[in-house]
């Protein structure tokens, strides 16, 4: 599956989903190094069960691939088993969904042994579910005694298998984690407070990083640039340090294979002590992005931390008093431009501010 239709490096690709949002899906293809031919929506409330978009539209659908010489179809939504097969045969052409386009990104971007076995981790999990899924009738039939043994399908072998890869990966990562703990554990006598940058991809974390400790930390318009986290020190007052770190940048309906499969470098945001959140506010969504952003949070409950949110971007806005006006509405928040310095004095000065709340609050 690694070298199949899950890359679409530059392949024509054509997109299909349930409603007019298709930018985002069209920056994923870009980012996975695919070319965006043309789209395809049909407007639903909710994709169809059997083949996401109804009949008639595939049809459709296949005629423009046709005309455009499209080779790879990619959906908005990740696809059930039947959905992908049935979709495949309408259109005569690979079908991939958004989860493995996603995972695909990944896999290009992870740089590091952890980065490169949490995205295995998550593809193989995925591929389970998959399998799961087109031999349901399968395994149901013989969900018991006499299903073992030389009357095994290839199916279940090719599960095992999987199944095997997956606990040795997690084994793996668990080692990982120990080593994570350790180092985090010597970071905490250095006695210094960590603060961790998160927000959606592309929203500016990196540069932030950059701006702040000058760290060189690879920053670029794609999506998942980053997917290692860096640590570097950060002056924020006379005196007064921190360690700050970059991570992987979320993003709407993130696979929860992902999530999962990240937990070791998640656990740098559980275990920080601030966040800053990282919001792109040029963006027209800005805001359904920053709910993303907080539901991720909120599964690996990293919600309830002191929170500094940094409206970032404000050289590229239209209307920058617009802004100005929705962080003074926001408690805790600022606005800054990572790329022209601007406002970063006074995130600083904010997030000063709360280290001093916080180490007074452990102090008592
Ligand atoms: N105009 C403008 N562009 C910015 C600003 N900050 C970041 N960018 C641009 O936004 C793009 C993404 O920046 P990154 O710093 O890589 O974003 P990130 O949040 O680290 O993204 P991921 O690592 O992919 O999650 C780059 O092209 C940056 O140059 C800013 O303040 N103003
Ligand atoms: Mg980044």
């Amino acid at each position: 599956m690694a070298s199949g239709p899950g890359n679409p490096t530059g392949e024509r690709v054509l997109l299909i989903g349930v409603d007019d949002r298709l930018d985002e899906l069209a920056e994923l293809v870009r980012s996975a190094g695919g070319q965006v031919v043309g789209s395809v929506v049909q407007r639903l409330d909710r994709p169809l069960a059997a083949t996401y978009i109804g009949v008639g539209k595939a049809r459709e659908a296949k005629a423009l691939a046709w005309e455009l010489g499209a080779d790879l179809v990619v959906v908005d939504d990740e696809l059930t088993p039947a959905q992908a097969r049935n979709l495949e045969e309408l259109l005569e052409l690979p079908v991939v969904d958004r989860t493995q386009l996603i995972l695909d990104i990944f896999a290009q971007r992870a740089r590091t042994k952890e980065g490169k076995l949490q995205v295995e981790l998550a593809q193989l999990t995925y591929q389970l579910t998959r399998l799961a899924g087109s031999g349901a009738s399968l395994s149901r039939l013989g969900g018991g005694i006499g299903t073992r043994g030389p009357g095994e399908t290839k199916l279940e072998t090719d599960r095992r298998r999987i199944r095997r890869r997956i606990a040795m990966i997690r084994r793996e990562l668990e080692e990982v984690r120990r080593t994570r703990a350790v180092q985090r554990a010597g970071r905490r006598r250095t006695g210094l407070p960590v603060i961790a940058l998160v927000g959606y991809t592309n929203a500016g974390k990196s540069t932030l990083m950059n701006a702040l400790t000058r760290a060189g930390v690879l920053a670029e318009n794609r999506l998942f640039a980053t997917l290692d986290p860096t640590i570097r020190r950060v002056t924020l007052a006379p005196g007064r340090d921190a360690l700050l770190t970059d991570t992987v940048g979320f993003l709407r309906k993130l696979p929860h294979q992902l999530v999962a499969a990240f937990r070791a470098t998640l656990e740098e945001v559980e275990e920080a002590d601030i966040l800053v959140h990282v919001v792109d506010a040029s963006q027209p969504d800005a805001e359904e992005r920053m709910e993303a952003v907080e539901a991720v949070l909120d599964e690996i409950g990293a919600l309830g931390k002191p929170m500094v949110i940094a409206f970032n971007k404000l050289d590229a806005v239209p209307d920058p008093a617009q802004v100005e006006q929705w962080a003074l509405r926001t408690p805790a928040a600022v606005a800054i431009s990572a790329k022209t310095g601007a406002g970063l004095d006074r995130l600083r000065a904010l997030l000063a501010k709360q280290v001093d709340e916080l180490e007074g609050r452990s102090d008592q």
